[in-house]
């Protein structure tokens, strides 16, 4: 069993993508299933096979323990561990090829908290990957790239398994896509679009080379990945992701520590 797991900014397009993700392996003959990992989660755009909603009840710890609701959120995340093996067993019981594991709304909870890691580390199967889904709406400038480039660098440290950014909604960028995607490619033409950009935007010198710093160091350490421009709308894209999911789940889990 491959295990694919989907995380991002709030509102970058996990779920759609897990749906979408889903139903691409059906339609392509692979026994795929989803697995919400979101106990805040209202509505999906998917019908979990397995759900973390039935082990961690928000509106519960709300009313039990008197939280409010940033701190049920809190809460929750950190319950996701807890049921690490409930959850193996329902995901086992099924013995899917794949299983999407679409993550809390808010990155915070899941990466950076202890919960989401541990919960990465000790999910037993063959292969593991993590899609990381950098939303294209938030790609207005080359310094801004960057900055999103380096929350994708921070999660593969945290979470240490193969990753796969993903940018979505070029649905939403058709006007921005070519340029943005020339220059994701190309160190050199990043390197010149950071330079203009602080022109354009009234940057200050020393956020020009605080951003050139950052991405020297990422090159540096191998961390920069140019990332799969993908519509969950118009599902564009979904014949790149999926070949590189197959070859880095070929590959074998890679660890990055
Ligand atoms: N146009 C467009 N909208 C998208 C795309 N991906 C997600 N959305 C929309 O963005 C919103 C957030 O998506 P969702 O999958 O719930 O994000 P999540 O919070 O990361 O799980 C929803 O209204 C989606 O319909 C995309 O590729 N194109
Ligand atoms: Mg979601």
């Amino acid at each position: 069993m491959d295990a694919i797991f989907v995380t991002g900014t709030a509102g970058s397009g996990k779920s759609s993508l897990t749906s979408k993700i889903v139903e691409w392996y059906s339609d392509n003959g692979a026994f795929a299933i989803t697995l919400n990992l979101d106990p805040g989660v209202m509505h999906l755009p998917y019908k979990p096979d397995v759900d973390i909603r039935n082990y961690v009840d928000i509106e519960k710890l709300m009313t039990e323990l008197n939280l409010g609701p940033n701190g049920a959120l809190i809460m929750a995340a950190d319950l996701v561990a807890t049921k690490l093996d409930e959850i193996q067993s329902e995901v086992d019981g099924l013995n899917p090829d794949h299983v999407i594991i679409d993550t809390p709304g808010q990155i915070e909870l899941f990466v950076y908290r202890a919960s989401g890691p541990y919960f990465v580390t000790n999910f037993r199967s063959d292969n593991k990957v993590n899609i990381f889904t950098l939303d294209g709406m938030l790609v207005s400038t080359p310094i801004n790239y960057v900055s999103i480039a380096l929350i994708a660098a921070s999660v593969r440290m945290r979470l240490k398994i193969a990753q796969i950014d993903v940018m979505t909604k070029r649905d939403l960028i058709a006007d921005r896509i070519q340029d943005i995607m020339r220059w994701a490619s190309s160190r050199l033409l990043l390197e010149k679009a950071i330079d203009s950009d602080a022109g354009q935007q009234q940057t200050s010198t020393d956020y020009k080379i605080l951003t050139r710093d950052i991405l020297q160091s990422m090159y540096r350490n191998g961390v920069v990945q140019t990332p799969i421009p993908f519509s969950n709308l118009t599902m564009n894209g979904m014949l790149n992701l999926t070949g590189s999911l197959s070859r880095v789940l070929s590959q074998g889990e890679e660890k990055f520590d």
